[in-house]
């Protein structure tokens, strides 16, 4: 009997990709570049399942012209790249990797809200750049972090995570504001307490945005938001692009309506607005919030034992619509 055949789409461990030899026909992208959408279409026609990575939009139309598809496994936890609802009506199983990086991700989290508060890269472009003769008590002088106010919006695994450092590790308040109340006892673990959006903008001195993207999260942070907050605040979006205007961004740090951003994910990425990139007080890093070896290993074969798990054995590890399974 032939393997039904997977597809991955872009380059992930040689070892993730033997283990999936063993049970499929692999077809995976070797190369560094992106398939484009079309190529993706032509490749996802007789596949069974398919390893993604967060760019490739299964939709409707992708889904349409793969009547064979049976799952898509995100190499990620966010999952705004999936139709989820589509899926579901044409009995495509859809799953993500939660969990296996959440530490990771609340690690650089708040490595991204040090260097920002801190103006680390911006004083190391400075060295580097010949410019440092002397010291001065003014130089580079950055934002306290020990003991303020952290804020956190989207307060899932891993606004928890950043939750639990600065509210253990550097002895902050902190403050969210999530779709939904936290149980007490997470809320005790994490030192957290609810307020309104309204008052987690106005009172946060470093907001962190952990929010899943989707059409409501949508520009969550905008020029209004923006407004409120403390001039003397940062801002790190380590979610998803959209949650954040970054033309409104880039115009609040160039006013110093605020003092500073760090951002690891940007609307349209691989592009970054234009005038994040001439604005000094950005920290800007290209999406490697997740990327630790042990970490992005354990995502990728989270990946694969979800494919193998449900074509194999009709039994994968983190379904996001489970109801596909009960029709299976
Ligand atoms: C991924 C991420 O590395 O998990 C997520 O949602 O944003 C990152 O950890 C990225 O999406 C590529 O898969």
């Amino acid at each position: 009997m032939s393997k039904p055949r997977v597809l991955v789409s872009r380059a992930i461990f040689p070892e993730v990709i033997a283990r999936l030899q063993e049970h499929f026909e692999v077809d995976a992208n070797q190369g560094d570049e992106l398939w484009s959408r079309a190529e993706f279409a032509a490749r996802l026609k007789g596949a069974a399942g398919a390893l993604t990575t967060g760019a490739e939009r299964i939709d409707e139309d992708a889904l349409a012209g793969a009547p064979g598809l049976r799952i898509c496994a995100n190499m990620a936890v966010g999952y705004n790249n999936f139709d989820v609802p589509a899926m579901t009506r044409r009995r495509v199983l859809a799953t993500n990797t939660p969990d296996v990086l959440t530490e990771t991700t609340a690690d650089f989290g708040f490595a991204l809200l040090m260097a920002t508060a801190r103006r680390v890269t911006e004083s190391e472009h400075y060295l580097r750049a010949g410019k440092w003769t002397r010291w001065s008590y003014d130089m580079f002088s950055g934002c306290e972090v020990h003991g303020t106010t952290l804020g956190i919006l989207g307060m899932g695994r891993i606004g928890q995570g950043i939750a639990r450092r600065g509210a253990h590790g550097f002895g902050m308040k902190v403050i969210y504001h999530n779709r939904s109340r936290l149980a007490p006892e997470l809320e005790a673990q994490c030192k957290a307490t609810y307020v309104s959006k309204l008052d987690l903008l106005r009172t946060a001195d470093h907001l962190v945005l952990v929010v899943p993207y989707s059409a409501q999260s949508h520009h969550s942070i905008g020029a209004a938001e923006l407004a409120q907050m403390k001039p003397t605040a940062t801002i790190v979006n380590i979610a998803r692009g959209g949650i954040v205007d970054d033309a409104a961004l880039a115009a609040a740090l160039r006013s110093k309506g605020i003092a500073a951003a760090g951002l690891d994910v940007f609307e349209g990425e691989p592009q970054v607005h234009p005038d994040l990139l001439t604005v000094p007080n950005v920290v800007l890093t290209p999406h490697i919030a997740s990327a630790t070896v042990p970490t992005r290993l354990a995502m990728a074969n989270l990946a694969a034992d979800n494919l193998i798990g449900f074509l194999v054995n009709g039994k994968p590890l983190t379904p996001l619509n489970p109801e596909v399974l009960q029709e299976h």
